[in-house]
């Protein structure tokens, strides 16, 4: 029997509905909220940014930080749940207005590893290993703007100042081409793993792909988790669905395109993901005409569509499919395929 898989969301995946164009819609909701809303929707994993973790953390000192950490740990035990990952916010904040490790401003560049190397204490002491490095800011709006290889050079700097925090801990990168940028460094899992091996210790470096994220660099994003599982890379995943090439959707698992959905799972599925003993989380985001009592369904929804997609992989009938890829008859493979999907 393969192993259960685990579900995880971040505390931004329930949230009061502003977008770029207009305020929040519902009130906002509270983190031990989240964390019943985790536990009531069959989540065992919270993925936490730094602030989210500790949200003055800029303000207190690294002991200080350390002890509200161990302390949201003891809140998080009490709801059976653990922490995913720990991501170090740095799009927020006025120093990160141009990037942190590419920033053109020297300060900036040392507050934001300063400020990785504090996520990296937060991770620890929440009990988690694993840092994910989303590169938001770290890219140009112009491209003259910054200098390509200077960037490659600083994400590898600020990697090995957090492998040197701790011997144990790991960074996942969750790479994107554009968004909030016009183009990003480290836009692709490849991109992603190359940088990873160029680091101090390539072992601790994987990365966590985001469905989203592939699509909008044009890729598939089950070749892009099979491009990582066959390197024992991929130790993360924000499953979800975009609708072509526009800004950063966060659709519910399948909603854009159920048999690259499936594509997925399957993927997945043939590595043994479960086993290997990643989380399966969903960076999925509630739509803003939904009333505040049913601003988790986007969250039920990923994780039904992902089951009854594991259920649909496990019936896929191989033996007939292998059988047309002996004939070379990709048509019968094909028609096998949308027929199973239909299949009630
Ligand atoms: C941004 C994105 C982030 C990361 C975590 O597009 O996906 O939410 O997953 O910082
Ligand atoms: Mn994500």
């Amino acid at each position: 029997m393969p192993a259960d898989y685990r579900f995880s969301l971040g505390p931004w995946n329930i949230h009061p509905g502003a977008d770029p164009f207009g305020p929040p819609v519902r009130p906002p909701v509270s983190f031990d909220d989240v964390l019943t809303a985790a536990v009531d929707l069959g989540f065992s994993g919270i993925q936490l940014h730094d602030d989210d973790a500790v949200p003055n953390l800029e303000n207190l000192p690294p002991a200080a930080v350390v002890r509200e950490a161990a302390e949201l740990r003891k809140r998080l035990d009490d709801h059976g749940l653990v922490a995913e990952f720990v991501a170090p916010r740095l799009w927020e904040h006025a120093h990160g207005i141009d990037g942190g490790y590419t920033s053109n401003c020297p300060k900036a560049r040392t507050w934001a590893i300063e400020r990785s190397k504090r996520a990296v204490d937060v991770a620890l002491a929440v009990g988690c290993d694993l840092i994910v490095m989303w590169p938001a800011r770290e890219g140009t709006a112009v491209r003259e703007s910054k200098n390509p290889i200077e960037a490659a050079r600083q994400m590898l700097e600020a990697i090995d100042a957090m492998l040197a925090v701790a011997p144990n801990v790991r960074i996942a990168i969750e790479p994107k081409p554009n968004e909030p940028v016009d183009h990003a460094f480290v836009p692709t899992i490849g991109h992603a793993l190359a940088l990873g091996a160029r680091s101090s210790d390539p072992a601790r470096v994987g990365v966590l792909i985001e469905s989203a994220h592939a699509i909008l660099a044009g890729l598939d994003p089950s070749d892009e988790m099979g491009f990582a599982l066959a390197a024992g890379k991929l130790w993360s995943v924000h499953l979800n669905d975009q609708n072509g090439l526009k800004f950063d959707q966060d659709k519910v698992f399948g909603a854009a395109n159920l048999r690259g959905a499936f594509d997925q799972v399957r993927v997945l599925e043939a590595a043994g993901y479960a086993d290997l003993g990643g989380f399966v989380g969903f960076d999925v985001k509630a739509q803003r005409t939904q009333r505040a009592g049913a601003a988790t369904a986007h969250l039920a929804t990923s994780k039904r569509i992902f089951q009854m997609l594991v259920a649909k992989v496990r019936s896929f009938p191989e033996r007939t499919a292998n059988e047309c890829i002996a004939n070379r008859d990709y048509e019968a493979l094909e028609r096998l395929v949308l027929e199973h999907l239909l299949a009630g």
